[in-house]
């Protein structure tokens, strides 16, 4: 296959509520879609960049300036044999993992939609439903967060995922588990502690959190190893880990016992798939992380944890969650146990409403035709 077009697209979309964790307060969100054509058919991809580089260093603008100067010049006149990492082809770029993924998701859906195949399918997964959480952010009043966390175990959610931060932790956490005894529940710092907190953060271990989600640095292995060896409670990385290499390094250092994958953080889908490869042979579980992804990307997310070793719920919430109006058609939705259904579609398998890509765009450009 060759690509014969691809256009990149910039949109903001508002959230129906303002989302806040350790590292800011987000009121709408900023994405890059990728759409990649090849005779006729188009693919889609999302890179979920932010319009800050607050939770890594890519932005939707690097991830512009990336894919325009760099990576979609690579791309002209490739012949790409089969769907699989075009990682190779973009080694040549140092980094920018978000940037590499979204053009690698466009392709997977272009394959899908050439062979009439489910990318899931592609992929190797073996779930038609796969269980999903939710993350809630930082509330202006702890009675804020009973409700949210009520209404997400009434919607049938499987896990309560809460962002906590310095002052915003342990009683808050308390809190929570004192109103909801049995609800699955985690806690995700995204960096916000370093190893002086060690006596602070083990007070966690009262409360069975399944896990704490990157307490300590977003590029760190070191440290999180001295932490997870004086604490009960199992630590999961999503930051440090942006490659394969990265979770072997984490593995071999004894960082985590856990995987948060995000496929747009590691460079793509293959990469993650390789990640969850290494994780099953390590026998650490592993769960699908989110970045707020619109629909685009949210279907990408649900094909990758179809993957045998994703034994635990996800980050992939109902598209209602962030967005009144999502630019897929059907929108992502929940099921009461808490489940997605994997979508039996050709490519990612929801309907990608070009009308409304228009809708949420500030800026679009073919960067290769
Ligand atoms: O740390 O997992 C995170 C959102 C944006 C950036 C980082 C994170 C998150 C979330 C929300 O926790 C995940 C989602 O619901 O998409
Ligand atoms: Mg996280």
């Amino acid at each position: 296959m060759r690509i014969d077009r691809l256009e990149i697209l910039h949109l903001r979309l508002p959230l129906v509520r303002a989302f806040e964790t350790s590292f800011g307060r987000m009121a709408d969100h900023e994405v890059l879609i990728v759409r990649a054509e090849s005779q006729g058919m188009v693919g889609y991809g999302e890179v979920p960049a932010m319009a800050a580089p607050v939770y890594t260093y890519e932005t939707v603008h690097t991830a512009w300036h990336v894919i325009r100067d760099f990576l979609a010049p690579r791309l002209k006149g490739q012949e790409i044999a089969a769907p699989g990492p075009i990682s190779e082809l973009f080694s040549f770029v140092r980094g920018h993992p978000m940037a590499k993924a979204g053009i690698e998701m466009a392709v997977l859906d272009l394959f899908g939609k050439a062979q009439n195949r489910p990318i899931h399918q592609i992929l190797g997964g073996e779930r038609m439903e796969i269980p999903t959480g939710v993350s809630l952010g930082i509330e202006e009043s702890l009675d804020d967060l009973v409700q949210r966390v009520g209404e997400a175990t009434a919607r049938g959610y499987q896990r309560i995922k809460l962002k906590i931060k310095p002052r915003w932790d342990i009683d808050v956490v308390a809190e929570i588990r004192n109103s909801f005894p049995t609800v699955p529940l985690m806690a995700d710092a995204n960096s916000a502690y370093t190893l002086a907190d060690i006596e602070h953060l083990r007070k966690l271990d009262a409360y069975q959190l399944m896990m704490i989600e990157q307490p300590l640095g977003y590029d760190d292995y070191v440290d999180h190893a001295k932490l997870q060896a004086r604490i009960r409670t199992p630590v999961c990385l999503d930051e440090s880990i942006k490659s394969y290499d990265d979770a072997r390094r984490a593995f071999e250092l004894g960082s985590c016992r856990i995987i948060n994958i995000k496929q747009a953080r590691v460079g793509g889908p293959y990469s993650a798939k390789m990640i969850h490869n290494l994780a099953r042979a390590h026998h650490a579980p592993v769960w699908c992380g989110g970045m707020l992804e619109t629909g685009v990307g949210r279907a990408h997310n649900i094909a990758l944890a179809t993957l045998p070793g994703f034994t635990l719920p996800g980050d992939i919430s109902a598209s209602d969650r962030y967005y009144a109006e999502d630019v897929v058609d059907p929108p992502v939705t929940v099921t009461a146990q808490g489940t997605i259904l994997v979508p039996k579609g050709p490519g990612i398998g929801y309907n990608v409403v070009e009308k409304r890509l228009t809708r949420y765009c500030l800026r679009r450009e073919y960067v290769l035709s």
